[in-house]
């Protein structure tokens, strides 16, 4: 597989978040975020790490733009930090925080990569969270006022504009089962929170459109391959409520403009929904968009178990078990399964008929050994990466409508609950020493862009 194998016009890029990399969390105005304050919540991330001074990225910026070039990427898909740009989530924009943007978009369009921007990459302002968080409808309006507030100050320089990054982690990680911030369970409840997100994103949409000049605008769902284990009924079962849960009750308000009404009953919210989410709602939250952005990782496989006894990411469905099957698994856990990104693309394409789709993120944590010679031999992180863009390739050559690839991530980085026990970067970062170099994984990539042959293992 060559880069010469894909469209000219084809995004090759990588993937970050601000509060995943930043640090300097009290610098310039910026106020707290609620992953400062889950973070400073005991036991809830390993080893009590925080996101204070992760990449030490807001620091060392110009260093990792010069990093992204050597890489060769087209693209850089980084997030903003809403309370950088308004240290509560209301009123004016912060200068100071705006500017760290505004010099990263522009030291990356100096450097001829074009900069990607994600509005809501999980960084809710505290105080926003305590006036009711995403279970409280005004939090959309709040966010579509810093959509306008960002769009403003960066609009003459960015076209690329991704909204939301995962809504299904914000509303069931976090007001499900309680395992990133806020960290709040409230059960079914999570679905309204989800409601909220998505009316945030279509009210986001025109903002976007009014005040940026040949505006991209997409969303980004966190979409799963999922299977029933077997052919019985409650396998099958299983599988359509995750499905729901997971994919459907996103890509369908989303994409269609309608919310699935087997996972509302499955939550039992169908009267919520019923009452509040509007036609109004819906046809924004449909707005139109230039693209989907499509995060993939790997595949579900299902079947019927017992009712789990803590709070549960599924609600209304929490006696499903997620099955091993054997495949090789990542440091996470999860089954490594390439072919499934071509199921989540077809998934997609099957309810927008050529809407562009774009993998906003991939990639994998896997135990990295910084060897003698000083570098990380990751062949297992190379060959996933590899894996997944031939799966890249093979859509387009079925028809998807597929225009760009972002890999996760740059560089390692606080991989929320895990704190800094999950590297899922291309490039290694000591964190004693905020050193960065290369993976092989990252130096078969740099090959591939600049398309020479790579004598990195694991071809
Ligand atoms: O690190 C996260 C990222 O913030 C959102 N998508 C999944 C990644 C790996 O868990």
């Amino acid at each position: 597989m060559l880069r010469s194998d894909f469209p000219p016009s084809f995004a090759f890029g990588l993937a970050t978040a601000a509060y995943q990399i930043e640090g300097s969390v009290s610098a310039d105005g910026r106020g707290d975020s609620i992953w400062d304050t889950f973070a400073r919540r005991p036991g809830a991330i390993a080893d009590g790490q925080t996101g204070e001074i992760a990449d030490d990225h807001y620091r060392r910026m110009s260093d990792d733009v010069a990093l992204l070039a050597e890489l060769g990427v087209d693209a850089y898909r980084f997030s903003i930090s809403w309370p950088r740009l308004q240290a509560d989530g209301t009123g004016p924009v912060n200068p100071r925080g705006l500017d760290f943007y505004r010099r990263l978009a522009e030291e990356l369009l100096d450097r001829g990569i074009t900069p990607w921007v994600t509005l809501y990459h999980w960084d809710l302002p505290q105080a926003l969270e305590d006036a009711g968080g995403w279970l409280d409808r005004d939090t959309a309006r709040r966010f579509a006022e810093y959509a306008g507030l960002a769009a403003d100050g960066l609009g003459d320089i960015v076209t690329n504009w991704i909204t939301l990054n995962e809504p299904w982690c914000s509303a069931f990680l976090g007001y499900a089962s309680g395992v990133h911030a806020p960290g709040r369970t409230e059960g079914s409840h999570a679905a309204r929170a989800a409601h909220h997100l998505l009316l945030a994103h279509g009210l986001a949409v025109p903002v976007l459109r009014e005040k940026v000049p040949d505006a991209s605008v997409g969303v980004t769902l966190n979409l799963y391959s999922v299977r029933p284990d077997g052919d019985q009924p409650a396998a099958v079962d299983a599988a359509r409520r995750i499905d729901g849960l997971s994919n459907r009750l996103f890509l369908d308000p989303v994409l269609t403009g309608s919310y699935p009404l087997d996972v509302l009953d499955d939550l039992g919210e169908a009267e919520w929904f019923a009452r509040n989410a509007s036609a109004a709602d819906l046809a924004s939250i449909a707005a139109p968009l230039d693209f989907l952005g499509v995060n993939y990782y790997s595949r579900h496989t299902v079947a019927p178990g017992v009712v789990e006894t803590e709070a549960s990411a599924y609600p209304g469905s929490a006696s499903v078990e997620f099955v091993t099957t054997g495949a090789p698994r990542t440091q996470m856990g999860w089954e490594v399964v390439p072919e499934g990104l071509i199921d989540v693309l077809e998934m997609a394409s099957a309810r927008a008929p050529g809407l562009p789709l774009v993998v906003t993120e991939n990639g994998s944590a896997f135990e990295d050994v910084v060897s003698s010679d000083g570098v990380v031999h990751d062949s297992e992180r190379l060959e996933y990466l590899r894996d997944h863009l031939a799966a890249c390739a093979n859509a387009i050559a079925r028809g998807l409508p597929l225009t760009g690839y972002f890999g996760w991530s740059l560089i390692d980085n606080f991989e929320w609950a895990w704190g800094y026990s999950r590297r899922f970067g291309l490039v290694h970062v000591d964190y004693e020493t905020q050193q960065r170099t290369l993976k092989d994984s990252g130096s078969w990539l740099k090959a591939f862009l600049h398309e020479r042959d790579s004598s990195v293992s694991g071809d």
